[in-house]
């Protein structure tokens, strides 16, 4: 069935490490070289990237006012349907080759075009998850995660598990058995689970309790048939505040948190955080980083930006070294981001339409994220910030601030010690400018 294989970028060869200086070639790395030892681990290990299929490979420049813009042969209006699939797969390897990704990431209607029955649809994924793995075993590139699209077809348009129509929650169930298996089957380090429609549009219409209730729900029957099939990859939910829906219930990282809690599944989920949904939830994406990490939830990243000039998700391909020195940063003190890793969760603008513009979207991308790990890392080496805060919460550590911590003190106690004047504390400085001033100098290296 498999339309092949001319190349789809027949003058790109592997993307190559650039040595330093090298400014008259275009498509090279200039900062990510996947062997550099960063802190004792290849860049390659601490940064797992992943190429996207939605974005890269089926976006087709479309927005809101106007049609696709891209010339790819799997986009036609005729033509069969698997035919171009396996089309699409093939380019997506070849991309991926070349770039020198590891990983990538799919929901299962980006590999398989939904057919007219559940069952036809499920065969069709069937079929190109076969390809996929065997494409898998001849280039060595693995699966970050996997994971079902609950928000493209109509019968999603009031919600996936948030469904008042409980037959909806069912067609959703079947499709994450689905997803989750084959992930296994390929070995995805990961699943996610982002709950584009899980929210409301009015709350006229929507019983608020109810449909948290119902998700609440489908998370633990997710989380018990990854343990039935014995899927040792991690589960993450992925935050965002609204787009589609006016409000998502896993608005950001705290309001995750208090989920997991509610209905007990601390210790099944991890966050998989993206950029431009923490910007949009009105976050920076280092803040996002850190309040995961400080609860033991950071799980990936969907590295991407918005722009701050229209406040929308246009998911555009990361370029600032400030931004992504402090997100790696919170990341290299967490202790890295264990299964998880940096999936492009970007897409090229609409007037990108050279097919190259696809290379230097990534290749810009992952220099980017390369340039911040080695800040980040010279941050943790000459401890430009953690001795300071290490010095300002040390009071924590004996006297008083241990006595609270243990639960020797009462108000009554400490009331009786301010009292007698033995406590009067004096402001100390936070040294804000100072710690800017030590960070730039670092980012200006
Ligand atoms: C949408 C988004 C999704 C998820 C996966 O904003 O980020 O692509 O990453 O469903
Ligand atoms: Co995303």
């Amino acid at each position: 069935m498999s339309v092949t294989a001319d190349p789809f970028f027949p003058e790109i060869e592997r993307i190559p490490v650039l040595a330093n200086g090298a400014t008259s070639v275009d498509l090279g790395f200039r900062a990510y070289d996947p062997d550099r030892e960063v802190l004792g681990k290849r860049m390659e290990e601490h940064l797992r990237f992943a190429v996207c299929y939605w974005h890269t490979f089926c976006f087709p420049g479309a927005d809101v006012f106007g049609e696709g813009t891209f010339d790819r042969p799997w986009h036609a209006s005729e033509g069969d349907p698997m035919a171009m699939a396996h089309q699409k797969l093939d380019v997506a390897f070849e991309f991926i080759s070349k770039l020198g990704a590891p990983f990538f990431c799919f929901h299962d209607r980006d590999i398989a075009p939904e057919a007219d029955t559940y069952r036809e649809s499920a065969a069709r994924l069937d079929e190109m998850v076969d390809t996929a793995a065997g494409k898998m075993e001849e280039t060595g590139i693995r699966l970050l995660w996997g994971t079902a699209n609950l928000f493209g077809h109509p019968r999603y348009a009031a919600g996936a598990a948030t469904n008042p129509d409980p037959e909806v929650f069912a067609y959703a169930a079947a499709q994450v058995r689905h997803a989750l298996e084959l992930t296994h089957r390929l070995a995805g380090e990961n699943y996610v689970l982002w709950g584009g429609r899980e929210g409301y549009e009015t709350l006229l219409n929507t019983d608020l309790r109810r449909e948290s209730e119902q998700l609440g729900r489908f998370l633990a029957l997710v989380a018990e048939h990854k343990h039935k099939i014995g899927f040792e990859g991690q589960l993450l939910v992925e935050p965002k505040p609204f787009e589609p829906t006016k409000h998502q219930y896993d608005s950001d990282v705290a309001a995750i948190y208090a989920f997991l809690q509610k209905f007990d599944l601390v210790g099944e989920y991890k966050i998989n955080i993206e950029v431009n949904h923490a910007t949009l939830a009105g976050k920076s994406f280092q803040h996002e980083i850190a309040t995961a990490a400080a609860h033991g939830l950071l799980g990936s990243i969907d590295a991407n930006r918005g722009d701050p000039q229209n406040g929308w998700d246009t998911d555009q391909f990361p370029n600032s070294v400030e931004e992504m020195t402090l997100a790696l940063y919170e990341i290299l003190r967490a202790g890295g981001l264990g299964s998880g890793g940096f999936n492009f969760d970007a897409r090229l603008r609409r007037q990108s339409v050279d097919p190259l513009d696809l290379f230097h979207a990534h290749i810009g991308a992952m220099d980017t994220l390369s340039e911040s790990l080695l800040k980040a890392a010279i941050l943790i080496e000459e401890d430009t910030l953690q001795g300071f805060v290490d010095e300002r919460y040390a009071g924590w550590k004996t006297g008083v601030g241990c006595e609270i911590l243990e639960g020797n003190e009462s108000l009554e106690s400490l009331h009786a010690l301010v009292n007698a004047g033995a406590i009067d504390p004096r402001p100390r400085s936070g040294r804000q400018e100072w710690l800017e001033n030590r960070l730039n100098a670092v980012l200006r290296r």
